[in-house]
């Protein structure tokens, strides 16, 4: 029997720094039921999809980093959408920052079933930008300061139909990371951003920052046999441009679903589960093809190490 799951790309616009946790769940309920009459029936938000994307402040105060993490998933502020979801029969992906009780502070995602139970948790391993107070950049990005890297790596589980995966941000950035759930047979990759126009250290980058999005998005799809849904928090955000281009790809690597907008918006598209298999049976059937023992490097060395010159 074909497995078709009807999936929504939920993209918001800019989050203001003083809006309200409830103020945005509000924005985040609307979208969900949008999806609900579209057909979805699991619904991408985006990476820290409850706030402004605080890592662009340094604030030395800790305790005023911490009042941008939750501490419960559902919270007071957030069980208004797990229960809305849960009456719609809908799940969701949605992208937070996590204050874990031994406080640790994370970059979270969390995968939520039809009826409201929590299927998955991903804490994002790729951690960019920088730990210390740039005072030279337009806007800090000071991810490496605020989280640490997630110690779980990249897992998969079983919900929706399929084997689902997540990613967050600059993690879609990263072969190793789409290989990683491939290895685990993953046929959907849900990946949530928050992704500046502009990139301070590298601003002949900024022209290409759409391009680059979609091509790391399209070759982590092709490249393993999955559909990957990549939802951007978009528009001019405090000051700060970031790009949208949500959309849904196809595990041939083709974009079957865009968003045209900088604001919230969502696009829906029905999935074949089974379409991946096309790739990961033939040119992708990574039993057959890999050769691991040619990899080694991949897990031994960190950096590039040219030969001497
Ligand atoms: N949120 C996040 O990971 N953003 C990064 C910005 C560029 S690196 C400073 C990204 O990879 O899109």
């Amino acid at each position: 029997m074909a497995r078709h799951l009807h999936v929504a790309a939920a993209q918001l616009g800019p989050i203001d720094r003083d809006a309200t946790r409830a103020e945005v769940v509000d924005r985040l309920v609307a979208l969900l039921r949008e999806s609900h009459s579209q057909g979805a029936e699991l619904v991408v938000f985006p990476e820290l999809a409850l706030t402004t994307f605080f890592p662009r402040w340094y604030l030395p105060d800790q305790n005023e980093v911490d009042e941008w993490f939750e501490r419960d998933m559902p919270g007071p502020d957030t069980k208004v959408l797990f229960d809305e979801a849960a009456r719609l029969g809908v799940g969701f992906v949605l992208g937070y920052a996590e204050l874990t009780p031994d406080a640790h502070h994370y970059n979270t995602a969390v995968l939520v079933e039809r009826d409201g139970t929590i299927a998955h948790r991903y804490r994002k391993v790729h951690l960019p930008g920088h730990d210390q107070h740039e005072p030279w950049r337009a806007f800090q990005h000071l991810e490496k300061r605020y989280f640490e890297p997630g110690p779980d790596g990249f897992t998969v589980c079983r919900a929706f139909g399929g084997v689902v995966g997540m990613l967050i941000c600059n993690d879609r950035r990263w072969p190793e990371a789409y290989r990683s759930l491939g290895l685990q047979g993953v046929e959907l990759v849900c990946i949530g951003y928050n992704t500046p126009v502009h990139n301070p250290p590298a601003p002949e980058h900024d022209r290409l920052g759409d391009f680059h999005n979609h091509l790391v998005m399209q070759s982590g799809a092709y490249q393993n046999g999955t559909w990957v849904v990549g939802v951007a928090k978009a528009g001019d955000e405090e000051g700060v441009p970031m790009i949208g281009g949500s959309c849904i790809i196809a595990p041939s690597g083709e974009i079957v679903a865009l968003c045209t907008s900088l604001g919230d918006e969502v696009v829906v598209h029905g999935c074949d589960l089974d379409s991946g298999k096309s790739y990961t049976s033939t040119v992708f059937d990574f039993a057959r093809h890999r050769e691991p023992g040619a990899y080694w490097r991949l897990t031994t060395q960190k950096g590039a190490e040219p030969p001497a010159g």
